[in-house]
């Protein structure tokens, strides 16, 4: 190409190529920017920008490593993100070359490379499916964001480019008038998407920073010791059947429900409880004058009303906190209050009997969770934890406001959503080993599973295998009468197909019940039943 257009007055561009590297940089910035702003609705791992860079990271070698911060010392991590974006807008600034002739292989290079950064978010721990949400938004951005440009940067060349020309009118690839506004338009396109991206990526990096603060002042809390501490636990709280859940259910392990899409990040010293509705005395409390106060261990199943017979929405932790019945005591309810609805930094709400909330039931504003401070996703910095009753009623976290009303008045988040006003837990008991479908020897088999009744404790656990006669399970020891109970069962049978059947009966002789009943509107009821091999 000889390029007299080029040098025609009316042609500003430095060079042809120019404004398709240009174009190819954009994208890039806009694919990296877009998905890092989405990642602040997922999790921090959910940022291409981070997975890449946690990957090249765990890649380099460690004598490399070592040189990097030796040299660079704690701005290695900022030297290794401009580093990698200077390499990105290269490749990126080849690749807008490349699409100046051939658009669709640069689109699908482009769209490869969203997939390996995909995979590269789903390589990092603890990532699920929609941790891919950012990279596939940013990947859509990158393509469209490349398309679009190309084109635009055709039009604005005069005569067109070869590829181009095939796709415009003749007129308008040969006109020059055309070119000045073509050339604007380009340059406004441009322009606006790098505004675009830098803000999308600056607002993401920021609005992370602001979460890993907390999750700083998190890591950095020291809690009180608790006033009255929880109960040792005896020996023998977990059944000894191999393949069992652990006891004391790690907080990584604890399920975790909620309607946050992004977990709320509140830092506690800004933390505020509010306490009003119908009491005698409104007030405030705040986050050091709750550490200040007289506070309480306890250990506690916490229990998902949308759990299914046999489900796994439930753990057992150690909690500390400030019994919510002193709060209450302070507070002086009106009388005709019975119920307090609690309401979370995010909008979610719980309608709590005030009486579970006043009787001698350890109902807790807990801080810790086995020893930490709550984790962000369990509720940082406070929560409620209630015993006996389902978490959708009770277990608000990140709360801050507690009002003292009526069931006639008020309705809960879940309730407006056809769900029970109230929601006391259950009798329930699953069978935890073996799971279904598996084999177990036969003639000498051990079965393991768990029972809880919040409040009651459980006296019995009960297990038919196939249509046999009910026999008492093994118990393990009880640890109190709010979490639950892990039973063990020697069975010496036939080899072939066989089916077991649990039922619980607790401390007050009331036996779980048969009768099916769906989660909604109250939680799940029925036997669980497992069937499983013998050899
Ligand atoms: N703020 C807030 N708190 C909430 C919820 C919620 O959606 N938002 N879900 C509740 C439900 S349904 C349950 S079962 C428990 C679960 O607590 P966990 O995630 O710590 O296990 O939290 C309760 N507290
Ligand atoms: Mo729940």
């Amino acid at each position: 190409m000889t390029g007299t257009s080029e040098l025609s007055p009316s042609t500003r561009w430095p060079s042809r190529r120019w404004p398709f590297a240009a174009s190819g940089a954009i994208a890039a910035a806009l694919l990296f920017g877009v998905a890092e702003l989405i990642s602040v609705l997922f999790s921090p791992a959910s940022s291409p920008l981070v997975a890449v860079g946690a990957a090249f990271i765990d890649v380099t070698p460690a004598w490399l490593k070592d040189v990097a911060i030796d040299v660079f010392g704690t701005a290695d991590k900022l030297v290794l993100l401009v580093s990698m974006g200077v390499v990105a807008l290269v490749v990126a600034a080849g690749l807008g070359l490349l699409a100046r002739r051939r658009l669709a292989v640069a689109s699908a290079l482009c769209a490869a490379i969203a997939i390996l950064l995909g995979v590269a978010v789903m390589s990092r721990a603890g990532t699920g499916v929609a941790d891919l949400v950012p990279t596939v938004a940013g990947g859509v951005a990158g393509v469209a964001a490349l398309n679009g440009l190309v084109r635009l940067a055709h039009r604005s060349l005069p005569g067109g480019d070869p590829a181009a020309a095939a796709s415009e009118r003749p007129g308008e690839a040969a006109g020059r008038s055309a070119q000045g506004p073509a050339r604007r338009t380009f340059l406004v396109a441009a322009g606006l998407s790098t505004v675009v991206a830098a803000a999308a990526l600056a607002g993401g990096r920021a609005l992370s920073a602001a979460g890993s603060a907390v999750e700083a002042t998190r890591d950095a809390l020291r809690l009180p010791g608790a006033r009255r501490a929880a109960a040792a636990l005896p020996d023998g709280v977990g059944a000894p059947v191999p393949g069992m859940p652990p006891f004391v259910t790690p907080n990584g392990q604890f399920y975790r429900i909620d309607t946050a899409l992004s977990v709320p990040r509140i830092d506690p010293t800004t933390w505020e409880l509010r306490v009003h509705g119908m009491v005698e005395e409104e007030f405030t409390l705040g986050f050091a004058e709750l550490m200040e106060k007289d506070l309480e261990e306890t250990w506690l199943t916490l229990t998902c009303v949308s759990n299914p017979v046999g489900g796994e929405l439930a753990g057992n932790a150690k909690w500390l906190g400030y019994p919510i019945r002193e709060l209450l005591a302070r507070a002086r309810p009106l009388a005709g209050a019975d119920m307090v609805l609690s309401t979370s930094a995010d909008g979610f709400s719980a309608s709590t009997p005030l009486e579970v909330l006043t009787d001698d039931r350890a109902a807790l504003l807990a801080v810790g969770m086995n020893g930490e401070p709550l984790p962000l996703e369990h509720g940082f910095p406070v929560r409620m934890v209630v015993p006996g009753l389902y978490g959708y009623v009770s277990a608000t976290k990140w709360v801050v406001d507690l009002e003292l009303t009526r069931f006639a008045d008020r309705t809960a988040y879940w309730t407006q959503r056809g769900w029970s006003e109230r929601g006391p837990i259950k009798l329930a008991s699953r069978i935890d080993v073996p799971r279904g479908f598996e084999t177990v020897p036969a003639g000498g088999a051990v079965l393991g599973g768990t029972a809880w009744s919040q409040t009651t404790g459980i006296g019995a656990v009960q297990v038919q295998v196939d249509e046999g006669e009910w026999q008492d399970a093994t118990l393990a020891a009880e640890a109190t009468v709010d979490t639950w109970r892990q039973w063990s069962f020697e069975w010496a049978g036939e080899p072939g197909e066989h089916t077991a059947r649990v039922r619980a009966v607790n401390r007050d002789g009331e036996v779980q019940t048969s009768e099916r009943a769906d989660t909604v509107p109250n939680g799940a009821s029925g036997w669980h039943q497992v069937r499983f091999r013998a050899e």
